[in-house]
């Protein structure tokens, strides 16, 4: 596990931090409440300018999960959500940089090379929906306990919870 991730960020070192881009289904419309609305250069949208996705359309993506701790948590949690990855590959994301927009207006920057740690839009924390201290509904985590780099404050800004926008430029 730790040789796979630290293999495959030298690999990602080499080749550069480009999105496959493939044609994808249009992304359907969401029937629940909006969860996240993803703006900029993107090649898929739902809406004018934006795609906008629910908690099941997230959940259509895929999963993925890891184990780490964090400076607001006691202890380890087991997140689960989608792979920050994916959901800017279903947009057809083009671009190096995105703007994470939290319900509370906090926004941070976050360069696409963060992608080769392989961070999550986490929905879950050990098996139960994010009800961590008002950090729902979504959360972007990154695997800080696997590496050395990803634990300090640099990074430990871009968790930024209840994410609500991402713009990408
Ligand atoms: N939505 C939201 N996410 C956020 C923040 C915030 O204010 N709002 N603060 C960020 C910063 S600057 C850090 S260092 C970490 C931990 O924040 P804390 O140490 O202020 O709790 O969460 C990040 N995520
Ligand atoms: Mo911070």
């Amino acid at each position: 596990m730790r040789y796979g991730r630290r293999f495959r960020l030298i690999v990602a070192a080499l080749l550069g931090w480009a999105l496959p881009v493939r044609a994808s289904e249009p992304l359907p419309q969401p029937t629940g409440p909006v969860l996240l609305t993803i703006s900029g250069s993107i090649g898929q949208t739902n809406a004018p300018g934006q795609a906008r996705f629910d908690r099941e359309m997230l959940h259509a993506l895929g999963s993925a999960s890891l184990t780490t701790g964090f400076v607001v948590l006691d202890r380890p949690q087991f997140f689960e959500g989608v792979p920050l990855r994916t959901v800017l590959e279903r947009v057809e994301a083009k671009g190096t940089k995105m703007t994470a927009v939290a319900l509370n207006d906090y926004e941070i920057v976050i360069p696409f090379e963060d992608l080769k740690f392989e961070p999550l839009i986490a929905m879950k924390a050990d098996g139960q929906p994010l009800k961590i201290r008002g950090k729902e509904p979504l959360w972007i985590v990154y695997p800080r306990d696997d590496y050395k780099v990803l634990q300090d404050i640099r990074y430990d800004s871009r968790w930024v919870w209840q994410l609500n926008r991402l713009h990408i430029e």
